[in-house]
């Protein structure tokens, strides 16, 4: 029994020893064997399921998936140490167990690494299994049955030799891996871009609610669909409690321009793709191009018909309510423009953009020449693009769901024929049409007034107005609006009404600019996007 218990920890302990292994090689193998398995897990699951576990998760969701791999493997260590009797004594002896590792650790940092130069990756290999294989010599100089000995403290103690020899081995691996591995951590530089003129465009990207001495928290009473636990509720004693005493950036309400750090992200990738903005060329071309080019980052920077201006993503998978939504000051140039130096021929049917990752998009060509807002951009507030929102540029679609939006882009292509899209090809919609949305955001209590706020959009049909009630949708009222700070972008709102009870129960609609009050249908994301009022009930 104590054997087998025994046999069980060591197997683990190895197991783990080879994932502190191939974690401290990472950055010379440029991949990590986990990492590339959870994505393929990923890219392997049917839209349904990424978004289920989106939901339910949220952040979360990749970190779990890693973590229940990483167990499972260790999981599998220790079966394997409790087979080990059973396993044959020529294969138990000698080298066999080292020279396993050795191959196992091949396999699995060619399955990282993909495409990485042979010699870095002999190296890596040969490095990821030295920790375990530090730590099995040390356990068979313990005598003949090392795993036995673990049941006593003189049994115990080369393993614990063995472990600790094994994770300094780690750390000195890793800072050589660092060092000839071309130092990669997850970052890019970025640059600051100069302003580029758009009359339409106003707006700041000062967080919300600065300067309110407001506290109390949320407390929600009953909330129906969606993340409606972050509306924040809160209470001020000393301010003015008239309409634009309020303003639009009491405590809670989301900023004009969503700050860079604060943008939503979402995308297929556990780690973010890497690209030397340097070295990198877009080509522009296809099957039904005539004159097919290649542009590098300094021609889409300094391009005459750039722009800059406040477009809000969302993303086809937010819930009511729910958080993938924000607003960047992006710039960036007309995808026609950059399409029609590439001699479109009569053949044309789709621009196809690919990404890096694998990614890959559709427009028809059609909608491409008719949309100058689609655009190929490369800045957001200011600076070239964070690593996460897909440097040197990515696809900007305002109107359309997030995912419509390629990012890390490498290649455009004029198709002749109608092209399967990424996330078309696991069920969700093609076309992926913004529904017109209003969420609410932020509810404040002043004396005897209280503000309900938010933000609405309606995709290229913009806002015409919003409508709040506070019975649970029995009587509406007219919101007062922001001010628009672009064509492109949502619309902040505010309502002050009298507190009668201490329960409000907020239900808010928008109705875009050709006059359709947004469904009341409740929908869930798949495969349409999200419809729905946002509807919750709160102490006030
Ligand atoms: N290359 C690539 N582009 C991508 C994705 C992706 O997985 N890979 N995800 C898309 C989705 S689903 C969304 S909602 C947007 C999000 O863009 P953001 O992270 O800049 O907010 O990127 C889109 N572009
Ligand atoms: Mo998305």
């Amino acid at each position: 029994m104590r054997d087998t218990g025994a046999r069980a920890a060591v197997g683990g302990i190895g197991a783990a020893l080879w994932l502190v292994g191939v974690t401290a090689t990472a950055p010379l193998a440029g991949g990590h064997p986990l990492v590339a398995l959870g994505q393929g897990v990923v890219e392997a699951s049917p839209g349904w399921l990424a978004t289920a576990a989106i939901e339910a998760f949220g952040g979360l969701a990749q970190p779990l998936l890693l973590g229940s791999l990483g167990a499972a493997f260790v999981a599998a260590g220790a079966a394997a140490g409790v087979a080990w009797p059973r396993v044959p004594a020529f294969l138990r002896d000698g080298i066999a167990v080292p020279v396993a590792t050795l191959l196992a650790g091949t396999a699995a940092v060619l399955v990282a690494a993909g495409v990485a130069g042979l010699p870095r990756l002999a190296a890596a290999t040969v490095l990821a299994a030295t920790p375990v294989t530090v730590f099995g010599v040390l356990l068979s100089d313990s005598g003949p049955d090392p795993v036995g000995g673990w049941a006593h403290p003189e049994g115990r103690r080369p393993v614990l030799q063995g472990i600790g020899a094994a994770l300094a081995a780690a750390v000195g691996i890793n800072a050589i891996s660092r060092v000839s591995g071309g130092g990669s951590d997850g970052t890019v530089e970025t640059r600051e871009l100069p302003a580029r003129d758009d009359k339409r465009s106003r707006g700041t990207t000062t967080p919300a609610g600065s300067g309110a001495t407001a506290t109390g928290a949320a407390k929600v009473v009953e909330a129906d669909a969606g993340p409606n636990d972050q509306v924040r509720v809160t209470e001020r004693d000393d301010g003015d409690a008239t309409g634009s005493g309020f303003g639009f950036d009491f405590a809670g309400m989301p900023a004009a321009v969503t700050p860079r750090g604060s943008h939503y992200v979402v995308d297929k990738n556990i780690n973010p793709p890497e690209v030397d903005p340097e070295s990198w060329t877009l080509s522009i071309g296809g099957e039904a191009a005539s004159d097919g080019y290649g542009l590098a980052l300094e021609d889409l920077t300094d391009h005459d018909a750039s722009v800059e201006r406040p477009v809000t993503m969302v993303c086809i998978s937010n819930p009511v309510g729910g958080r993938l939504v924000s607003t960047g000051r992006w710039y960036g140039v007309p995808l026609r423009t950059l399409v029609e130096r590439a001699g479109p021929t009569g053949s044309a049917v789709d621009v196809v953009t690919r990404s890096i990752d694998g990614y890959h998009e559709a427009l028809p060509w059609e909608y491409v020449r008719d949309h100058p807002e689609v655009t190929v951009a490369y800045g957001l507030n200011g600076e070239t693009l964070p690593i996460e929102h897909g440097p040197p540029a990515r696809l900007l679609i305002p109107g359309r769901y997030g995912m419509k939006s390629t990012k890390w882009l490498e290649g455009i292509e004029l198709s002749a024929a109608d092209h399967g899209a990424y996330w078309e090809e696991r069920g969700w919609n093609e076309r992926a049409v913004v529904n017109q949305f209003s969420y609410v955001r932020a509810i404040q209590r002043r004396a005897d007034r209280v503000a309900v706020g938010g933000m609405a959009f309606a995709g290229l049909d913009g806002i015409g107005s919003v409508e709040v009630s506070v019975d649970g949708g029995d009587t509406w009222e007219r919101a007062t609006l922001e001010d628009p700070i672009g064509e492109y972008a949502w619309r902040r709102w505010r309502h002050v009404v009298d507190r009668q009870r201490s329960e409000l129960d907020v239900a808010t609609r928008a109705v875009d600019g050709t006059g359709t009050v947004q469904t009341g249908e409740r929908s869930r994301p798949h495969p349409d996007g999200s419809t729905g009022w946002h509807h919750l009930t709160v102490d006030v």
